[in-house]
């Protein structure tokens, strides 16, 4: 259990200030300089030793995807690119941090800018994110106003620019690759990788993609110490981590936990515990709309970290915990995920284009009851057609949630499949 003092982002509780004047007596910006004149070889073995693995989804390790940049200039440009394009439902983790706690996030960027050679930075934001986008652009105004960023970045030596840019509303533009091409002005539809972004990203140079919360808890991470960070969670999931519980819980919130606390101390500590009671859960989405859905029964003693979610056959993803009540179609909340992934496919794969509209309209009869019980096997055959076999994770994304329906409430499709075929017959007989 995460005590105040060990909370990263502050500001997300009680009363806001999200000036500088308030980040710095919240102890940003503290020493940034310092930190910055250890070296780059120092921050990003110290970034390893921390544990952070990328907040995402992919919870790749930080420090490692960092040292994949070039250690010497070959002439071109670095960059760092910030991805805030927040757009998996369920999840609204980063736009705390944008509101609240705009300085960690750009103070962090200089860092992480530095240790991989990187004058420049880029902040994607998603375009819906608009008074987050406010708060934003008013930081970096006020740390350039103030020299904490441009020439000689916080007395670093440091030269330092951020530029931010508003997405136009498209989710696949979260998927690092086609960020990289709308930011370049293009449409945004995935490359294939390799090549990775450190080889080639932003006009074919270096650049590394990260996760606005992987990099706002840089600067604390290094303040205090990668021991002190790395003592949060288990070996292999370290660290503080902001969650967003949403759906049938008491009082939905967004907070700032251990990682590795269990579903049930989560809800029970800061959500008021689930609607009707624990009796009155049915289902628990874990980490966003990407992630299959556990039984509720299953997800009480779960561990909320990236590799014990597997042994439930989930996964932390971005930390968009969603709970149900035992008053949800389950099957037609699945459907309406298998929707947006149909409605945000990029449509340059012949399986996730087909597939996505293929697997929503049988979840659509499912919905209904309106299927053959065959066709339940079918589908999963179909998901497993799309999985692997796709550009970007999108596909994944798309077959995972109706994965995870079939594994954990096939009796459930089948009963309304049969009750529907029963209702029928009646009503034939009764002709
Ligand atoms: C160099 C290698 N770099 C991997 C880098 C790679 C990327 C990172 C993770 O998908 C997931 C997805 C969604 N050399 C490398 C390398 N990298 N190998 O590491 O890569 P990867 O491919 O594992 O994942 P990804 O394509 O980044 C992200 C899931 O997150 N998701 C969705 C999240 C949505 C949001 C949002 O709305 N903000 O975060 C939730 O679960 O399904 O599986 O940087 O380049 N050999
Ligand atoms: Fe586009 Fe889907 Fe292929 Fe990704 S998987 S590149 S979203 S068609």
């Amino acid at each position: 259990m995460l005590k105040d003092q060990d909370r990263i982002f502050t500001n997300l509780y009680g009363m806001h200030d999200r000036t500088l004047k308030g980040a710095i007596a919240r102890g940003h910006w503290d020493g940034t300089a310092k930190i910055i004149q250890e070296g780059r070889g120092a921050i990003i073995d110290k970034m390893k030793a921390s544990g952070l693995r990328g907040r995402g989804g992919a919870g790749f390790p930080t420090g490692l995807k960092w040292s994949f940049m070039p250690k010497e200039s070959d002439g071109r440009p670095a960059y760092l690119v910030i991805n805030a394009d927040e757009s998996e439902p369920g999840t609204c983790k980063d736009r705390e941090i944008m509101r609240h706690d705009p300085h960690t996030l750009i103070e962090g960027a200089l860092i992480a800018s530095f240790a991989m050679n990187a004058h420049t930075c880029y902040i994607y934001i998603r375009g819906e994110y608009i008074r987050e986008r406010e708060a934003l652009q008013a930081a970096i105004d006020e740390a350039y106003d103030t020299g904490m960023i441009g020439k000689n970045a916080a007395g670093s030596g440091w030269d330092f620019d951020v530029f931010l840019h508003h997405g136009a509303g498209a989710y696949i533009c979260g998927e690092e690759t086609a960020l990289l091409e709308s930011l370049e002005g293009k449409k945004g539809m995935p490359r294939m990788k390799p090549p990775f972004p450190a080889g080639a990203g932003l006009y074919g140079c270096p650049t590394t993609v990260n996760n606005v919360e992987s990099i706002a808890v840089v600067p604390t991470i290094l303040r205090r110490g990668p021991e002190w960070f790395a003592s949060f969670g288990r070996p292999n999931n370290a660290g503080t981590k902001i969650f967003g519980i949403s759906g049938h819980v008491n009082t939905p919130c967004v907070v700032e936990e251990e990682m590795s606390i269990s579903f049930e101390e989560l809800i029970e500590r800061h959500c008021g515990g689930i609607r009707g009671g624990w009796d009155n859960l049915l289902a628990v989405i874990p980490g966003g709309s990407s992630v299959p859905c556990v039984r509720g029964e299953n997800m009480r003693d779960a561990v909320m970290d990236f590799d014990a979610l597997r042994d439930v056959g989930s996964s932390l993803g971005t930390a968009a915990v969603i709970v149900m009540d035992k008053q949800t179609d389950i099957i037609k909340a699945i459907w309406r995920l298998s929707k947006f992934y149909k409605h945000e496919s990029c449509g340059q794969c012949t399986p996730c284009r087909e597939g996505t509209g293929w697997m929503m309209r049988v979840m659509d009869r499912l919905v209904r009851g309106e299927a053959e019980l065959e066709e339940i096997d079918m589908l999963f055959d179909v998901t497993k057609q799309v999985e692997g076999h796709t550009i970007c994770a999108l596909g994944d994304a798309s077959a995972w949630p109706i994965q995870g329906l079939i594994r954990n409430f096939r009796e459930e499709i089948e009963d309304r499949i049969k009750a529907q075929k029963t209702g029928r017959m009646g009503a034939m007989a009764a002709e």
